[in-house]
């Protein structure tokens, strides 16, 4: 591949990332076109797809749908309704496709690792513990790895389970109440591969005529995401990785470093970027031997998040910042796993020294060098992406190197063990009591989940940044997780100044009091990074446990979700999943389902008569905020709080 035969430069302020926007420039100034030059060149986007209205189920089609006349049905006679449900459920599945997927990876790994075969350690005894304990398994008299192992055969057996119970995960994770409210609607899942498949068979031409029927199927595809994707798959990875605990670092392209070999870990699977970590700490004489400082690792997009939350390593950014990492000219490596790394990333990194490397055999990229990583070849393989960066560093232009000055403190690795953790230092007894007390008392008004991508359509970060800011001066809690956590990190949401600086007062009241008591000598940061996007998860555990000590339902809790800037299928599935939990779920860009109103008025109202949850579209932030606050004051009031 060839460098400079990119035409159209950049030119706007598409991010409100000061280091985004400076290497936009250089990128112009090169001649290299990223991401949003792309966009332009796409647009407009085609109507008919955005409304969800045109479908290529069959070799007839494709057929599409007029939405304002002639003709209302395809050639197989599907309407609007039909095809806007079918497409939904189709994109739905392929999110949870994706969790699950890598979810299999993990317990893969886990197992391999019980018997012997895999070159990782298991780092998370107290989550063996725990999650033993959710399973029914009996610890007593076992070995730490007899039970891990036991772990990993369970969760195959939900993939295997040829029987119509419903999941095992599922049912020893998700609150009895709601599991009975799944039952009632027939969308428990049983084995999660059957039903994807199933849903792929159900949305095939002249299978499922009936939207709402399909509509239900998405549902259940959603709780597969839910549990066999996010659940499964945060469950293994602290038991592999261990479970995260709060940590200083930093974030945003700043934390490249001139002098050191730069690494990015980026796309999900900690098999990958924890393994590169080890192994830069362990190679760093090779590096000094090759004349730089040292070797410097940070993350982009959820492997970023993995290592954040576990190792402490800085974020050089989110989603749409990954193309303009490579474009500091100061990244040697940049190592991918598996999803949100653009097909684009050769053909940029054509223009400098950086290498590519793909690690999965599933995933790999014309023009980039793949170093297939396992679980059976791990430290073999991570050593062999150390040598390839430390070779590519030799290679570097040092005059090419832009690295902005652009680098905040940022304090990763709340999983629930650790805010629990802390909350216990405030009441050892009855840890989630001040939480809970601070809830009643109106100091904190409640909480809320922003979650997901960057997407294009919108300004890099604003949504986030701004829908944020609201919440937290109206005294409401957030935690974060996926690009949106990163992206909060670049503007200081992830730092105890940040608390003094966004804070309510009710709010920081007792982020102070919390942050104090756990020895932190200052408040907690107001937003609490709770991980990938497969740790959305650990957002369920917390509200479960909230539900739970107050003896309500989750759909009752003062809380929502958001998911301000939206790009994946993944989080499509993961909105779905949050509605079946009862939240009231936020996103500013629809999926395609405008096209039949239909669709559109089960999924933002009549759903909630199901399952107390339902889909809240505003883009405009202050307003999603007003919305989401109104939502809160709603369920106080409920509450009799
Ligand atoms: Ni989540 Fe993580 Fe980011 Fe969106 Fe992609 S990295 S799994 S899908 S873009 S938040
Ligand atoms: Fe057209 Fe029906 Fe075939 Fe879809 S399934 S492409 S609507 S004929």
């Amino acid at each position: 591949m060839t460098c400079g035969d990119c035409t159209a430069p950049s030119g706007k302020n598409y991010s409100i990332d000061p280091a985004v926007n400076e290497l936009l420039k250089k990128a112009e100034q090169e001649k290299i076109l990223t991401a949003w030059d792309r966009y332009e060149q796409q647009r407009p986007l085609c109507g008919f797809g955005e409304l969800g209205i045109c479908c290529r189920n069959c070799l007839q089609g494709p057929c599409r749908i007029n939405p304002f006349g002639e003709p209302k049905a395809g050639i197989c006679g599907a309407d609007a309704d039909l095809i806007v449900a079918r497409n939904l459920l189709r994109m739905v599945t392929g999110g949870s496709a994706s969790h699950t997927d890598h979810a299999y990876s993990a317990i893969q790994c886990l197992r391999l690792i019980t018997e012997g075969k895999a070159e990782y350690d298991l780092k998370g005894k107290d989550k063996i513990a725990s999650v033993a304990a959710k399973l029914g398994i009996t610890t007593h008299g076992k070995k730490d790895a007899e039970v891990a192992h036991e772990i990993a055969m369970t969760a195959l057996q939900d993939f295997g389970n040829f029987t119509e119970e419903p999941m095992r995960w599922l049912r020893a994770s998700a609150p009895a109440e709601r599991v009975e409210v799944w039952k009632n609607l027939g969308v428990l899942p049983r084995n999660p591969d059957r039903e994807m498949r199933t849903a792929m068979h159900k949305t095939a031409m002249g299978v499922d005529g009936s939207p709402l029927n399909l509509l239900l199927a998405a549902v259940k595809s959603g709780l597969i995401d839910g549990y066999a994707g996010l659940q499964m798959g945060t469950d293994i990875q602290d038991i592999i990785f261990g479970i995260p605990k709060p940590a200083k670092s930093a974030a945003n392209l700043g934390v490249l470093e001139r002098d050191k070999v730069n690494i990015i870990v980026h796309g999900h699977m900690p098999e990958v970027s924890d393994k590169v970590v080890e192994w830069a700490e362990k190679l760093e004489g090779d590096a000094k031997a090759a004349g730089a400082a040292g070797i410097n690792v940070a993350g982009i997009c959820c492997s970023g998040n993995e290592v954040l939350m576990r190792r402490g390593v800085p974020v050089a950014g989110n989603f749409l910042s990954q193309e303009l990492a490579v474009i500091t000219g100061a990244v040697d490596a940049m190592v991918v796993d598996v999803q949100c790394f653009m097909p684009s990333l050769p053909k940029v990194a054509a223009c400098y020294h950086t290498k590519i490397i793909t690690t999965q055999d599933i995933a790999r990229l014309p023009d980039a060098e793949h170093i297939s990583l396992t679980p059976e070849n791990a430290d073999s393989q991570a050593q062999k992406i150390i040598g390839a960066a430390i070779e590519a560093y030799k290679k570097r232009d040092a005059r090419r190197v832009q690295i902005p000055a652009h680098k905040v403190e940022a304090w990763g690795g709340f999983s629930v063990e650790a805010i629990v953790g802390a909350l216990a230092k405030v009441d050892p007894k009855n840890p989630l009591k001040p939480l809970v007390d601070n809830i009643v008392s109106g100091a904190i008004k409640g909480a809320v989940g922003v979650v997901g991508c960057n997407n294009v359509k919108v300004t890099q970060d604003a949504f986030h940044a701004e829908l944020v800011k609201d919440l937290l001066a109206h005294d409401v809690l957030v935690v974060a997780t996926g690009c949106s956590a990163q992206g909060l990190a670049k503007y200081g949401f992830l730092n105890p100044e940040g608390a003094k600086q966004y804070a309510g007062p009710g709010l920081l009241a007792v982020l102070t009091a919390v942050g104090e008591a756990a020895g932190l000598g200052g408040p907690l940061p107001p937003v609490l990074h709770m991980g990938s996007c497969v740790d959305n998860s650990r957002i369920g555990d917390l509200l479960s446990a909230l539900a739970g000590y107050l003896k309500v339902s989750t759909k009752d809790l003062p809380v929502a979700a958001s998911a301000p800037e939206l790009q994946h299928e993944k989080a499509v599935s993961i909105g779905v999943w949050a509605v079946a939990l009862g939240l009231l779920t936020h996103i500013s860009l629809p999926p395609p389902v405008l096209g039949s109103s239909l669709v559109t008025k089960i999924l933002t109202n009549d759903i909630e008569g199901l399952t107390g949850g339902k889909f809240y579209v505003e883009a405009d932030p202050h307003k999603a905020a007003q919305g989401i606050l109104s939502h809160i004051r709603h369920k106080r009031a409920n509450l009799g709080i």
